[in-house]
């Protein structure tokens, strides 16, 4: 029995009052995906069973170095956030599941598992936390924690890893995920080489704790916190750690976390063929580490990532089974409208990317037909897939338009009156 924070009725009432403009929109565009040989049906179905994951600290509202502007209503412990996490599945249908963080998400693993099951929500991989330091910790992380000269400090970094794991065995989790601020602000301040290789002993460490049936996924990141090196800094280290980890260990790729016009459908597709691609955390950047909306700044550059993953899922290549999740820092907008649109923007991304026709691409790659190569991709990405993603939201109980139901029901306003403001942060950036 599940209890749902959004109204049935209010549901039932908006969804009644836009059915029948979406049933001609989606008409006339099964029309002409007919007319290009695609089956619309086949289409919906396979983005009906699409979901990506939500973050836990994605429900707060995030903030910059410089400051955080807390927005109404916030949830102030897990048990609140897995509320707002519930009305973005309800509405959009397409994030069934929640990420932890360790330790901001602690509470009682019993607790956790009744509240997510009275909700339908699942767990999905843990992350821990070593960059920042948590109350009463004894070695602080100020000068790195998994890659830290002190040994006592690798060790205890080791220790929460692995308390994270178990947290997540509890909880039905698969799958830790690790990324550490370690790194050096000033040139000379750290050995790259013996960094990178306490790094690894202590990685093996926390690798050797995982289930058989857990997979560990590693987060690179150019810079910030530190501003000269970071001590997994791109696609090429991490895919070393990958390599010396083991079977279990794969590379998550974040789409903030490279510099500036890095090709990073290409490193997609080089972490497919060797079967170590992770998967992602989804956000969208101007400049940097922006953690902006997904697909709010370049949807092309998220639909040609995705036309790489379209592209595996078709050929079935060997060891593919990416993990989704979305990872933002809502600083201006309302945490929830911004969980829903980003999550529907991922979701068009996926649709746009199975509407390449690609024999048609084979063969024009094959005959070295450049303009005809690419305007099959931009046939696909131009074409507008909005009614399939209504329709099959609509087919599985979710809202026609997501943000106008949530913005009816006035569900931020009820948890303003119900939450008072904590004054504090329990946000963060991964
Ligand atoms: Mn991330």
């Amino acid at each position: 029995m599940t209890d749902l924070p959004i109204s049935s009725d209010l549901l039932a009432e908006k969804n009644k009052a836009e059915e029948a403009a979406l049933a001609n929109d989606y008409a006339s565009l099964g029309e002409q995906l007919d007319r290009r040989g695609i089956d619309i049906d086949v289409i919906t179905r396979k983005v009906a069973a699409f979901t990506v994951a939500v973050p836990s600290w994605g429900v707060g509202t995030g903030g910059t170095r410089f400051a955080r502007f807390a927005g109404p209503g916030e949830p102030r412990g897990i048990f609140e956030k897995l509320d707002d996490c519930a009305v973005i599945n309800q509405l959009t249908r397409a994030t069934p599941n929640v990420s932890l963080h360790n330790p901001w998400d602690k509470a009682d693993v019993r607790e956790l598992k009744a509240k997510a099951d009275s909700l339908g929500l699942g767990f999905d991989a843990m992350n821990s936390n070593t960059f920042s330091d948590a109350k009463d910790q004894k070695h602080s992380y100020k000068f790195g924690s998994l890659s830290h000269t002190d040994a006592a400090v690798r060790q205890q970094a080791i220790e929460h890893n692995i308390e994270t794991i178990e947290i997540g065995k509890a909880l039905g989790s698969k799958a830790l995920t690790v990324w550490i601020g370690d790194g050096s602000n000033f040139p000379g301040q750290s050995n790259f080489t013996g960094a990178f290789e306490r790094y690894l002993g202590a990685m093996k460490s926390v690798y050797a704790a995982l289930p058989d049936d857990w997979r560990v996924f590693t987060e690179h990141k150019l810079y910030e916190p530190a501003f000269y090196s970071t001590v997994v800094q791109d696609w090429g280290t991490n895919y070393m750690i990958a390599q010396e980890l083991g079977p279990k260990a794969f590379c998550l790729v974040d789409l903030g976390h490279h510099a500036p016009n890095v090709n990073i459908e290409m490193i997609v597709a080089r972490l497919i063929q060797f079967e170590k691609l992770a998967g992602f955390h989804f956000n969208d950047s101007k400049y940097g580490d922006d953690d902006l909306d997904a697909g709010s700044i370049n949807p092309f550059q998220l639909f040609l990532v995705f036309n790489e993953l379209v592209d595996a899922e078709y050929r079935k290549a060997k060891g593919f089974t990416p993990a989704y999740m979305i990872d933002q820092s809502h600083n201006v907008t309302d945490p929830i409208e911004s969980l829903m649109t980003s999550a529907i923007e991922i979701l068009r991304a996926y649709t746009q990317a199975l509407l390449v026709d690609r024999p048609a691409l084979a063969g024009y790659q094959e005959s070295n037909d450049v303009l005809m190569a690419n305007q099959s991709l931009k046939r696909a990405f131009t074409t507008d897939v909005g009614p399939i993603l209504a329709k099959a939201r609509l087919a599985k109980g979710g809202a026609i338009d997501p943000v106008g139901v949530y913005r009816a029901a006035g569900y931020r306003a009820k948890v303003t009156a119900e939450r008072p403001s904590s004054g504090g942060s329990s946000s963060g950036i991964v």
